[in-house]
């Protein structure tokens, strides 16, 4: 069958670097069954023959009204697809949505009628928002990071400052590529609208947001640098783990060696 993607190799190419990821994210078991999804504006590569393709499905509520969206495309994770499967054939996990005019619905236009993410909600508000603060963010990338996860059933880490200064003492390249942290959004159904508006509030601040007991959501200009930014505090969580594991509690980097990796690399000062 033909693709959307046939004839179009800079959309293409995006959704390629979207395969990989997926590949990474099962990779590194962060992705069981049909755990995680991604979201990607491909606006910019939307041409006259796509805005006239007809919607393949009912028009579908969004959940909250997203004004910046007025028109956009995105491509979106199916609802119970494998993040291996989309490593193979992104159009074989996903489809391609378009935002209908009222701002709160949504058609799907290719390549197959497969339904977005269970978590589009939380997807597209913080897609609004980048557009709405002016950043030239496009991708959005939920998963379940193990060690981020662990951490997060764990009363101490759910204060947001708190779990930021042990993650970026754990090894010094995490402030220098996550320098505004994780901030955690307490425990609320998945794929719940409740999500939404904590979510939005977190993102502000933060590089990363932690959902307790369930997973992690990340924005980036690209979804390669959405997963950097995931990867880069797991990996700090990673050496938490570990260092509990040969049974001490790591020491952490000192504050005054953590003020030395953001004044080298001129971050800016934590709020
Ligand atoms: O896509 O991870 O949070 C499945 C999920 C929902
Ligand atoms: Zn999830």
């Amino acid at each position: 069958m033909a693709s959307i993607l046939t004839n179009r190799p800079e959309l293409k190419k995006v959704l390629d670097s979207a395969a990989e990821v997926a590949g990474y994210l099962w990779q590194k078991g962060w992705a069981e069954r049909n755990g995680g999804n991604l979201t990607l504006n491909i606006t910019e590569y939307v041409d006259d023959e796509m805005r006239a393709m007809p919607a393949i499905c009912e028009p579908k509520a969004i959940g909250v009204t997203l004004p910046y969206l007025k028109g956009c495309y995105f491509y979106c994770k199916g609802t119970g697809k494998r993040m291996r499967d989309l490593a193979r054939d992104p159009m074989c996990g996903g489809s391609i949505v378009r935002i209908l005019d009222d701002c709160a619905t949504y058609e799907i236009i290719a390549d197959e009628p497969i339904v977005p993410t269970s978590e589009i909600s939380s997807h597209l508000a913080l897609q609004n928002y980048m557009l709405e603060s002016g950043a030239n963010y496009k991708a959005t990338l939920h998963t379940h990071p193990i060690e981020l996860v662990a951490m997060s059933h764990n009363n101490e880490f759910l204060d947001s400052e708190h779990l930021t200064q042990v993650l970026w003492s754990m090894i010094p390249e995490t402030l220098a590529f996550a320098p505004l942290g994780i901030g955690v959004v307490p425990y609320a159904m998945p794929s719940s609208t409740e999500l939404v508006e904590p979510t939005l509030e977190k993102i502000k601040r933060y590089d990363v947001v932690l959902w307790e007991k369930h997973g992690v959501i990340a924005v980036g200009p690209d979804v390669m640098e959405a997963f950097d930014q995931i990867d880069v505090l797991n990996k700090a969580a990673n050496i938490y783990m570990t260092a509990k594991n040969f049974g001490f509690t790591p020491d952490g980097m000192t504050p005054e060696a953590v003020q030395t990796i953001r004044t080298v690399f001129n971050l800016p000062d934590h709020r």
